[in-house]
Parts: structure tokens; sequence; C-alpha cells
């Protein structure tokens, strides 16, 4: 039998690794704690001759710290319609993480039960020129989960996201044999409770794996050159050849820019552009940390 998995779920110090279709429960063999080097949820890792222990853990491909997790190759980045209200910036801030991270992100737009279709237009619009993929779906109603599954082919996709705009629902409706634990939005304030609290890789019948992550996920954004963030912006790389200073142009006071005249032309959201500003603003002052 194959001895490579992956680490889909470490509680209390044993890991449950898939290989093949199998779940097997092992330890980690002591020298990882020594060596400082923990494993971690998305981990491939090679078993001993038993399968009961961990004995080496293959090359990384990303890590994400809060919550801990490796090897991601999709970030669903969450906006409810409403309760709570999407939360843009953030938004933002976690598809430049993802880029950083060398993260594909895809974004899905929930609660679209609630929501006018003016509603969903406008976040639809802020978006729609990145190329980034957009799904609307409703995890109450089911509407576009069908969609999205078809979207999860392949890979280790993790959900981001503000408490309570429905990652867990997702889960559970993507495959209700997930059954997690779904917290109530409180009414006083309007986001939901840390319900989700451990790290769990779930195969998807679709043939992905996608990653339940507790809460409100955290972005550390910290000494980055603004070119690189400017980088993270599809919709601004595609007007760059049009800056006088071309791939050297960060869109903001600089002369003959392409990108700021296209958003004075409508061509790019200027609801981005400004928190792209604010965001370049926030780097500099003191680096982009969530906790
Ligand atoms: N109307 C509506 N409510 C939804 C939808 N999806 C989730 N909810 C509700 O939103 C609340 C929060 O959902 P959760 O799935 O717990 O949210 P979460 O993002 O996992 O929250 P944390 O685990 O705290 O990060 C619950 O009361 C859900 O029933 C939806 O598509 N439409
Ligand atoms: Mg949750
Ligand atoms: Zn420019």
């Amino acid at each position: 039998m194959d001895r490579i998995g992956i680490i889909m779920k470490g509680i209390g110090g044993f890991y449950y690794v898939k290989i093949g279709e199998h779940i097997v429960e092992c330890k980690a063999r002591g020298v990882f704690r020594k060596d400082g080097i923990r494993p971690t949820v998305g981990d491939r890792v090679k078993l001993s001759e038993n399968l009961d222990l961990i004995e080496e853990i293959l090359p990384r491909k990303n890590l994400l710290s809060r919550p801990a997790i490796a090897n991601i190759d999709y970030i669903g980045i969450v906006l409810a319609t409403k309760n709570p209200n999407p939360d843009y910036l953030l938004a933002d801030k976690m598809l430049i993480y993802s880029c950083i991270q060398d993260i594909e992100p895809i974004i899905i737009i929930n609660k679209i039960d609630k929501a006018k279709q003016t509603d969903i237009d406008r976040i639809i619009e802020m978006y729609e020129n990145t190329g980034w993929k957009i799904f609307l779906v409703s995890s109450l109603t089911g509407e576009g989960i069908e969609e999205l599954s078809h979207g999860l082919t392949d890979g280790i996709t993790t959900l981001a996201g503000q408490s309570g705009v429905g990652k867990s629902s997702l889960l559970n409706a993507l495959y209700p044999k997930f059954n997690l634990e779904v917290g109530s939005v409180s009414q006083r304030l309007g986001r939901g409770r840390h319900t989700t609290r451990y790290v769990e890789l779930l195969p998807l019948p679709s043939g992905g794996m996608i990653a339940d992550t507790p809460g409100f996920s955290s972005v550390a954004i910290q000494n980055i050159e603004d070119r690189v963030v400017a980088n993270c912006y599809p919709e601004f790389v595609e007007y760059n050849y049009g800056c006088r200073f071309g791939s050297k142009c960060i869109h903001v006071r600089e002369p003959g820019c392409s990108v700021k005249e296209n958003v004075d032309k409508g061509n790019i959201s200027r609801h981005r552009y400004e928190r792209y500003i604010k965001i370049l603003e926030e780097i500099e002052e003191r680096g982009v940390d969530y906790r």
C-alpha cells in the first residue's frame, strides 16, 4: 500500500491521514518537535511501514497560519450580501494575501436569497473585470451550489471571510454529509459567533478537498513593496502598458497614469481603487494584520 497521504485533521496529538480512500490514525515522530516542524493539515506526509507514524513531511507549496493549513491551491473569499454586510476592505486584503501566497482566489457571494438583484450587481461590478471566478450562491436555498461544486474539482480549497458569512453552511450545502456546526448570527451584533474551532480537510464529491476554517481568517501583509500590491490587481495590470511609467507605475501620484484614467472612465471600480490607496497607506503605516 502507498505510504504517502494528506493530513486531513489533527486532534490531541493524533493525525488523520488520507491515503487513497482510507483514513488512518497516526502519531508524529518525536523528531518533528525537536526540529520545530509541526505536521499541519494539508501536509503531504510519508508514513511508517505499519502506517501508525508520520515519518516525513514533504515540501510545502505554502503555509498559512491562524489557522495553520498547508498546500492551499484556492481560497474562496466568501462575502454575504447582508447580515453581516460585506466587508470589502477585508475581502481586498484577503485577495492581496492570496496573491502573495500564490493561491488562486474564487469569489463566493453567499446569502443571495436575502438580496435584491441591485445589491448583488453592486458586488459583481467591483470584481467582474478582475478575471477571478465569481459564484452566486445561497447555502439556505441551494441556489448556485451545484455550479460552485463543479468549480471545485481539484486541489485544496479553503474558505475565508468574516464570521457569519456562511462558510460552514456552504460546506454543508456542498456536501450535506459534513454536518458541521453552524452558528446563529447574533441579531444585536449582526455577526456570527466563531463556531468553527479547528481545521479539517473534507473530501468533496466533485474531486477537490475543502477546509473549514475557524471564523475570522487572518491576513498579515507586511514589508511588501507597493508594486507587488499593485500587481495583485489584475484589472490594473490590464492597463499598465498605458501608464507613462509602465509596470513601475503604482497608480497613485504618477503623471500619465492609465489606471487612474480608466477609473475615471468607469472601466475600473472606483471603490476597489480607493480601497487600494487605503491599503497602501495602511501597509506603509503599520502593516496589515488581523488576529
Ligand atoms: N439567509 C441565509 N442565511 C444563511 C445562508 N448561509 C448561512 N446562513 C446563516 O448565517 C449564519 C452563519 O452561518 P455559518 O455557516 O455559521 O457562518 P460561518 O462563516 O461559518 O461563521 P464562523 O464559523 O463564525 O466563521 C447561520 O445562521 C446560517 O444559517 C444563506 O445562504 N442565506
Ligand atoms: Mg463556521
Ligand atoms: Zn499607473
